[in-house]
């Protein structure tokens, strides 16, 4: 006969007593002030942020999170899919966010881009390749991905003299942190390559971490417990260890997907987000000046 489970084994607290990263709540206005006054020391450049990842991950939903939060006003520029079917972005597409009045834009953009699909071993390469080619600044605004073969040289979208604004100066891998066992391991690989390239070219890398409400229900209840939750510590872990993106470069945010109004405590890690970002890629920006 085996032993029946104790009534008295008591389920593991889903949250750590204390929060193992810490985050003033109450200060969004830091982030924010430090993003409305970032200004390249180059004139006239622009911080471009890459978002790649797998299909669904909540890279559009990102971008309209932050042009939301940044204007303080519900928008959607960048088109989300409304479930997590096919694959949504097809287009290379660089989002400039307005700052204050029409046609004044903060001096970063995000460039969105088709997301990775688990599919064969081929597809994920010409995935690879045309991801190392946004990177150096090859890729133009409104190419249209195709799976099947990567943006050729003679291609009228392909930059054959890419400036120092068209080549990324921070990639972004935006990851669904709700699903069980994070990612197949060929995801994972693909990944790897993306970093390994991006490394070579001295590129900062950072994670999101999004669907953080669907991941953990305490998260869902309040956003405050997003760094006292064990799940999604664990899953920062493994994905850490996994693809090699340290842990204080990893980022949870919850996007604003069907909401219409805003909760501060998201907006607080969006913008907190988003002031890292940018301060890993101006570092990079003043080391190239500095070569
Ligand atoms: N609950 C929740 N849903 C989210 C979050 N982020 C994105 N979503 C939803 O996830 C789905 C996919 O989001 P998208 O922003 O279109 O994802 P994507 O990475 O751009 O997808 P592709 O363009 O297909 O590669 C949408 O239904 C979003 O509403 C989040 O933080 N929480
Ligand atoms: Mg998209």
């Amino acid at each position: 006969m085996g032993d029946k489970p104790s009534k008295h084994i008591k389920a593991e607290p889903p949250l750590f007593d204390e929060p193992w990263r810490k985050i003033n709540w109450r200060d969004k206005k830091g982030a924010l002030e430090y993003i409305n006054n970032y200004k390249p020391h180059i004139e006239g450049q622009e911080l471009r942020i890459l978002l790649h990842g797998p299909v669904g991950a909540g890279k559009s939903s990102f971008i309209n999170s932050v042009q939301s939060v940044l204007k303080d006003k519900m928008c959607a520029p960048a088109l989300a899919a409304n479930n997590t079917q096919g694959c949504f972005t097809k287009q290379y597409k660089t989002y400039k966010m307005e700052k204050g009045t029409p046609n004044n834009f903060y001096p970063f953009v995000l460039n969105d881009m088709m997301g990775l699909k688990h599919t064969k071993r081929a597809n994920r390469k010409i995935h690879v390749k045309d991801v190392k080619r946004a990177l150096k600044g090859h890729v133009k605004d409104g190419y249209t991905f195709n799976p099947e073969c990567k943006l050729s040289k003679d291609n009228r979208f392909y930059n054959k003299s890419p400036t120092s604004k068209d080549k990324v100066h921070a990639l972004v891998s935006v990851i669904d942190v709700s699903t069980e066992g994070l990612m197949p391991e060929k995801v994972v690989e693909t990944l790897q390559d993306i970093r390994d390239e991006a490394s070579e070219l001295g590129i900062p890398q950072v994670a999101i971490f999004t669907k953080i409400d669907v991941a953990c229900p305490e998260i869902k209840r309040d956003i405050k417990n997003v760094y006292r939750s064990k799940v999604l510590r664990e899953r920062m872990e493994e994905f850490s260890a996994a693809v090699g993106i340290p842990m204080n470069c990893i980022f949870p945010v919850r996007n604003y997907s069907s909401e219409i109004s805003f909760n501060s405590d998201a907006d607080t890690l969006i913008l907190n987000t988003l002031y890292h970002i940018i301060s890993f890629g101006d570092d990079f920006l003043r080391r190239k000046q500095r070569c």
